[in-house]
């Protein structure tokens, strides 16, 4: 118990340190981030600066089977400034609660827990990374964001989560596919939305799961997708039903996952990183 209050402590003075952080680098103040491991968050203000970031990136994209996954690693938690690791990547999205961590944890494996799930929205507060590996090693890495739109978190705190994940995705060349989640229950959200938008300008793959739907009647279940289907104008297909209840889908998304993490090369150049630069310095994310 004890140990667990004093998680919480520590987690909710590494918020404040972020938050004010973010309020000072709001008003120009251009320092590195507190919580940086020797990173040099000056790029942020130094295009040229983030352009050499950029040419150390080196991305290793290789074929693997999805019966050959043998285990889904932790490999750490930042409030922001999330390294890159040298693997392609695929994100969760969602608003709190809708399960993304429940997610994460079914692809892993049953017996496995990978990421923490609570009934309380607002359990992930981090940027946590996961790492693929099938039985010649390391393969992709899976990243579980914290979830957007959860209204009983203070004001700040709530647009400071909807800057943190933005910030991560226009800032992440490694990026293959985002997976976005939905209550299948309820209604289609404009913060679903808002978030969509954000994946076309940055030109990502976007994958639409309708979640827990072990808790909607059969009977709805055309309904409910149809009206996702629509209101979201997406591709036919989607969104595509799952429940880390039943796991139902699971094949089907780690086939996604593996389509877009060994799929067409990403340019890496230093003309492509300079461009990427440039579109950040007029006023992107
Ligand atoms: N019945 C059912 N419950 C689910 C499912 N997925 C998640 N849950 C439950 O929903 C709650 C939230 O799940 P999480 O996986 O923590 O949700 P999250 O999106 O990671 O939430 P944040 O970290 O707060 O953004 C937990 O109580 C889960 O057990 C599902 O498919 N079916
Ligand atoms: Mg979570």
């Amino acid at each position: 118990m004890e140990t667990q209050a004093k998680k919480e402590r520590e987690s909710q003075a590494k918020i404040r340190q972020a938050q004010e952080f973010m309020a000072q680098r709001a008003k120009g103040g251009g320092k590195d981030a507190p919580w940086s491991k020797g990173g040099d968050d000056s790029t942020q203000s130094n295009p040229k600066k983030k352009a050499r970031k950029f040419q150390q990136i080196s991305l290793t994209c290789r074929q693997f089977s999805i019966d050959d996954i043998q285990d889904v690693t932790f490999e750490g938690s930042h409030l922001d400034d999330v390294p890159f690791l040298g693997l392609p990547e695929v994100a969760v999205f969602g608003r709190s609660n809708v399960g993304k961590s429940s997610l994460l944890n079914c692809l892993a494996g049953i017996n496995k827990k990978v990421a923490v799930v609570s009934k309380t929205p607002g359990r992930t507060q981090q940027i946590n990374l996961f790492k693929v590996h099938d039985s010649n090693g390391p393969v992709s890495v899976l990243v579980d964001l914290p979830g957007y739109g959860y209204a009983k978190l203070p004001k700040a705190l709530q647009s400071d989560i909807g800057a943190q994940v933005r910030r991560y995705l226009s800032d992440r060349p490694t990026l293959r596919l985002a997976v976005l989640l939905m209550d299948a229950r309820r209604e289609p959200q404009k913060s679903d939305l808002n978030m969509m938008k954000y994946f076309r300008a940055a030109n990502v793959p976007l994958l639409v799961l309708a979640t827990k739907v072990d808790k909607l009647k059969h009977e709805d279940m055309e309904e409910n997708l149809g009206r996702l289907h629509q209101y979201f104008k997406l591709p036919v297909g989607m969104p595509v039903a799952f429940s880390s209840v039943t796991g139902v889908n699971k094949r089907a998304i780690w086939n996604a996952i593996r389509d877009a993490c060994v799929g067409e090369y990403l340019d890496l150049s230093e003309e492509a990183a300079n461009e990427r630069a440039k579109t950040e310095e007029g006023g992107g994310v």
